[in-house]
C-alpha cells in the first residue's frame, strides 16, 4: 500500500511560499504587510500543501467504487484552521519557525484568524470533530451544510447583561475555501402540485440557487483529505432589469435579497424557538442541494439507482435535515420514475438519524399548514411514507398529527438506524421519546457514544502536556488515543507527576496572561481553576454553580481564618437571545462577581470571572488550564456532553452527575477519580412527582435559604433590588431542573474537592489518571463505530496497525 508521504519541508521552503503568496495573492510587499496579509499568506501556503493529498483521496475514492459517507448537518462549529492544518501536515513547528524568520509573531498571526462559528454548541462541534476523524481514518466522506454569512452572534456584557451583535467572519476573504460556481442546484419553495396524467408535478412559486463552496479537511499526517461542502443561496437571476429600467431600484434587487436571506444567518437557538418559516427554508435548502449533489455524483459514475444504498450512506445530524427522506423519495419517484414502495425502501437503506436531545421543547415539529405552504409536494410524500409505515407495522405512531409534522418521527421512520450519543441517552431514547417506534422497529435504535478529536483537543491546544506525553509513551498516540493508558504506569512516579503539574501550571499561567491582556483581569494561577463553559441553559444548571459560589462566600465570611482552598470560578457561555431565564442567570453571575470580587475579606480566596464571547478558541485556552470540570446537569437531560471529555483528557477531574457520557467517563477513570453527586435520572423522575419538592428542599437547607434570601433582597443588585425576585420565585415554585434538590449534595462534594485539591500530590495523580484513561473518547473510536454499525463503510488507507508493521 503506497501512502501519500509528505516531502520534508524546511522553514525556508515555507517562508518562500509565504512570501510568494504575500506578493502574488495579497499584492503586498514585506514592508507594507499587515497582520491580515501575513495570516492569509500563511493560510494559502498551507492550503497549497493540502491540495495534492485531497486530489489523491478523490482519485482513490473514485477508483474504489465503494461507499461514500454524507454527513448532513445544519451546523459545523469549526473554530480556527491554521493550527489545525499545520498540525495535521506535521508543519506546526515549521510554520512557527518560518514566520519567526520573517520577523513575525506566530501567535499573533494565528490569532488573527476569525473563528468559523457556524454552530451553536455541542452538536455543531461534534460535526467538526467527526470531519477530522473521517479524514484521519481515510473514510471517503463529504460534510454538507450551510455557508452562513453570519455565524453565531458575538456576546458582549453591558452592565453585566448579555448583548448580541452580528458575527462577520466573511467580512474578510475566507482563506480555506474554494468557490465552485459551476456546482449549483435550483431549490424550489411553495407553489402547487399539479396532476399530469396521474403523475404529480410540483410547480414551485420561488426558486433560489444553491451554490457550492468546498473546504478540504486534511486528516492526521496528511494521509487523506475529505471535503466540507457548504451551500450559499444565490438568486436565479441577478436582478430584475425591467424594474430597474422603470426606476424601481428596490424592486430590482428584491430577488437577490430574498435569496440571500436563506444563507444569511445561523439560528442562535440551541433548543427553543421552533416554527419559523425561514428556518424550514434553510433546512430544505441545504438538504435538497446535498441530495441533488450526491445523486448527480452517483449517476455520473454510471450507477443504477436500485444500487444506491451500496454506495451512499447519509447521516442526519439531528432532525434538522430530516426532510432528506421525503426529498430523496421525491427525486427517485418524480425525476427518476421509481415506484413509491421501492423509493421509500431505497431511501431508508441510505439514511440514518442521530438524536441529540430528549428535551420536549427541542423536538422539531412544524405546523402542517406552514409545511404544506413551503413544501407542498413533500407534504404529500410524507403522507405516503406514513401510509407505508402503518401498513408495515400497525404502529400507533403518526408522523403527521394534531396539525403538526413531527420531524423526529419522520427521521426515525425513514432511517435504517437511529442512534443516541451516550449509553444512558440511548437507553432513554428507547424508553421515552421513541418507546413506541422502538417496539415497532426493534433493533433500529443503537448507541454511538460521542467523542472528540485528540488532534485539536490535546495535541494542538496543550503543547506542554503533548511534549510530556511524547517523551513518556512516544509519539504515535494522536491517532490511537488508547495508548494514553501507558501513562498509568507513571502515576506513582514523583518525577512524572511533577512534570504533569508543571504542564498544568504553565497552562494556568498562559490563561492568566491571556485574561490580563484581553480583559485586564488578574487571577492567581496558584488558586484552583474551577471551570463551567457551555451554552447557558437551565438544565445545565450554571445557576446551581453560582448558588454554591455564594454559599461558599458566606462560609468564608463567617470563618475567614479557616483553611480555605483558594478558587477562581470561571464561567463561559452564550444564552439564546430570546431565552429570558438564561439571560437572567448571566446577569446575576456578573452582578454577583462584582460584589464578591470587591470583598476585601474574601479576596485571594474566591473570585468569579466570566469572559465575554466564549467560543472554540477560548475553549482551547480554558480547558488545558482547568483544575476542575463542572458537568452538573440534571440527570437524564444532557444527551452526552463533549466538553466533559475535553477536560478529562487535559487532566481536569470532573465534579458531576450521573448524566450523559459522565457515566462512561466515570467508568473509565475510576470512581475514586471523579466527584459524583446528585440524584440519578430515575430519582429525578420520582422527585418531580412529590408535591412542593423545591420549597421543601430549600426549607431543609439553611445554606441555600440564606443564599436565596440574599439574592431576593437585592444583595447583588443594589441599584435594582427586585431584579432577581422572579428568578428566585421560579426556583421555589417550579424548579423543574431540581437545582434546589441537588444543592446540598453538590455543596458537600465541592468541600470534598477542596480537601482533595489541598493534597496537591494526590490531586496531580488523579488528574494524570484522568488523562491516561479517557483515550476511548477519541472521535476516531466513535467514527469507527458509525462506519461498522451504521454505514458499512471502510477506510481507503492502510490501517494504523499495518503501517506500524511496515515501520
Ligand atoms: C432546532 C430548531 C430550530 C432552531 C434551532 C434548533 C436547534 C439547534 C441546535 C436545536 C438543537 C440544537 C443543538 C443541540 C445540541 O447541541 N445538542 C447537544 O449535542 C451534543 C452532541 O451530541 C451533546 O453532547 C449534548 O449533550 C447535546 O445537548
Amino acid at each position: 500500500m503506497s501512502d501519500m508521504s509528505i516531502p520534508p519541508v524546511t522553514p525556508q521552503d515555507l517562508s518562500a511560499e509565504i512570501l510568494r503568496h504575500l506578493k502574488h495573492s495579497l499584492g503586498k510587499d514585506e514592508g507594507h504587510a499587515a497582520l491580515y496579509d501575513w495570516r492569509m499568506s500563511l493560510s494559502l501556503a498551507l492550503r497549497d500543501r493540502v491540495v495534492d493529498p485531497w486530489f489523491e483521496s478523490t482519485r482513490k475514492t473514485y477508483e474504489a467504487q465503494g461507499k461514500r459517507v454524507y454527513y448532513l448537518s445544519m451546523e459545523f462549529l469549526i473554530g480556527r484552521l491554521i493550527e489545525d492544518v499545520a498540525v495535521n501536515l506535521g508543519l506546526d513547528a515549521v510554520a512557527e519557525a518560518a514566520l519567526t524568520e520573517l520577523g513575525q509573531d506566530y501567535g499573533a498571526v494565528v490569532a488573527n484568524e476569525p473563528d468559523a462559528a457556524l454552530g451553536n454548541g455541542g452538536l455543531g462541534r461534534l460535526a467538526a470533530c467527526f470531519m477530522d476523524s473521517l479524514s484521519t481514518l481515510g473514510i471517503p466522506a463529504y460534510g454538507y451544510g450551510i455557508r452562513y454569512e453570519h455565524g453565531l452572534f458575538e456576546q458582549h456584557f453591558e452592565d453585566g447583561a448579555q448583548m448580541e451583535t452580528a458575527e462577520t467572519w466573511l467580512a474578510q476573504r475566507h482563506a480555506w475555501e474554494f468557490e465552485r460556481p459551476e456546482v449549483s442546484y435550483p431549490i424550489g419553495f411553495g407553489g402547487h402540485v399539479e396532476d399530469h396524467d396521474g403523475k404529480p408535478v410540483w410547480h414551485p412559486a420561488e426558486t433560489v440557487m444553491a451554490s457550492a463552496y468546498d473546504t478540504p479537511v486534511i486528516g492526521w499526517q496528511g494521509r487523506w483529505a475529505n471535503t466540507l461542502r457548504l451551500w450559499s443561496a444565490k438568486p436565479t437571476t441577478a436582478f430584475d432589469l425591467a424594474s430597474f429600467n422603470r426606476g424601481d431600484y428596490i424592486a430590482a434587487s428584491a430577488p437577490e435579497a430574498l435569496a440571500r436571506t436563506i444563507s444569511r444567518v445561523l439560528y442562535p437557538d440551541d433548543t427553543t424557538e421552533i416554527g419559523k418559516e425561514l428556518r424550514l427554508k434553510q433546512e430544505y435548502f441545504f438538504t435538497s442541494a446535498s441530495i441533488q449533489d450526491l445523486l448527480r455524483r452517483f449517476l455520473s459514475e454510471g450507477g443504477e439507482l436500485s444500487d444506491l444504498p451500496n454506495h451512499v450512506a447519509i447521516q442526519l445530524n439531528d432532525t434538522h435535515p430530516a426532510v432528506a427522506g421525503p426529498e430523496l423519495v421525491r427525486l427517485l419517484m418524480d425525476t427518476h420514475g421509481m415506484e413509491v414502495a421501492q423509493a421509500i425502501s431505497t431511501a431508508r437503506r441510505c439514511l440514518a438519524y442521530t438524536n441529540h436531545t430528549l428535551l420536549p421543547e427541542a423536538l422539531e415539529r412544524w405546523p402542517e399548514d406552514l409545511f404544506t405552504r413551503v413544501l407542498p409536494r413533500h407534504h404529500r410524500i410524507i403522507q405516503l411514507i406514513e401510509a407505508a409505515h402503518l401498513a408495515e407495522t400497525d404502529s400507533a405512531v403518526r408522523i403527521i398529527e394534531h396539525g403538526e409534522v413531527k420531524m423526529g418521527e419522520l427521521a426515525f421512520v425513514m432511517a435504517h438506524r437511529v442512534n443516541g450519543v451516550s449509553a444512558l441517552h440511548s437507553d432513554l431514547v428507547k424508553e421515552t421519546v421513541f418507546a413506541d417506534l422502538n417496539r415497532d422497529y426493534p433493533g433500529r435504535i443503537i448507541n454511538q457514544t460521542n467523542g472528540i478529536t485528540p488532534r485539536r483537543w490535546l495535541y494542538s491546544c496543550n503543547p506542554p502536556l503533548r511534549s510530556l506525553i511524547n517523551e513518556t509513551i512516544g509519539t504515535s498516540w494522536p491517532d490511537d488515543l488508547q495508548q494514553l493508558e501507558g501513562l498509568s504506569a507513571h502515576a506513582g512516579d514523583a518525577a512524572f507527576l511533577d512534570r504533569f503539574q508543571d504542564a498544568k501550571d504553565a497552562n494556568k499561567r498562559r490563561l492568566s496572561n491571556w485574561l490580563k491582556t484581553r480583559d485586564d483581569l488578574t487571577i492567581d494561577p496558584a488558586a484552583m481553576f474551577d471551570v463551567q463553559i457551555k451554552r447557558i441553559h437551565e438544565y445545565k444548571r450554571q445557576l446551581m454553580n453560582l448558588l454554591e459560589t455564594i454559599a461558599l462566600w458566606n462560609d468564608i465570611h463567617d470563618a475567614p481564618n479557616a483553611n480555605w482552598t483558594p478558587r477562581v470560578k470561571i464561567f463561559g457561555g452564550k444564552a439564546a437571545p430570546g431565552y429570558v431565564v438564561a439571560k437572567e442567570i448571566i446577569h446575576l453571575t456578573n452582578d454577583t462577581a462584582k460584589v464578591i470580587n470587591a470583598d476585601l475579606k474574601t479576596q485571594g480566596l474566591l473570585q468569579i470571572v466570566y469572559p465575554e464571547n466564549y467560543n472554540v478558541s477560548m475553549a482551547e485556552i480554558l480547558i488545558p488550564a482547568a483544575d476542575l470540570s463542572e458537568q452538573i446537569s440534571t440527570a437524564g437531560k444532557e444527551a452526552s456532553g463533549t466538553g466533559n471529555m475535553k477536560f478529562a483528557l487535559n487532566g481536569a477531574p470532573t465534579i458531576g452527575t450521573l448524566d450523559g457520557a459522565n457515566v462512561e467517563i466515570r467508568d473509565c477513570v475510576g470512581a475514586e477519580n471523579f466527584f459524583l453527586f446528585g440524584l440519578t435520572a430515575a430519582e429525578v423522575a420520582a422527585r418531580r412527582t412529590e408535591p412542593n419538592y423545591a420549597r421543601r428542599a430549600v426549607e431543609a437547607s439553611p445554606r441555600l435559604s440564606r443564599v436565596l434570601k440574599q439574592i431576593e433582597s437585592g444583595a447583588f443588585s443594589p441599584s435594582d433590588k427586585s431584579r432577581y425576585s422572579g428568578l428566585v420565585q421560579g426556583l421555589l415554585d417550579h424548579d423543574y431542573f431540581l437545582v434546589t434538590c441537588d444543592f446540598d449534595s453538590y455543596f458537600d462534594m465541592q468541600r470534598t474537592v477542596d480537601m482533595a485539591f489541598a493534597d496537591q500530590n494526590n490531586w496531580t495523580r488523579m488528574a494524570a489518571l484522568n488523562t491516561a484513561r479517557v483515550g476511548w473518547f477519541s472521535s476516531d473510536r466513535t467514527i469507527t463505530g458509525y462506519a461498522r454499525d451504521i454505514w458499512n463503510a471502510s477506510s481507503l488507507i492502510a490501517s494504523r496497525a499495518s503501517r506500524k508493521d511496515v515501520a
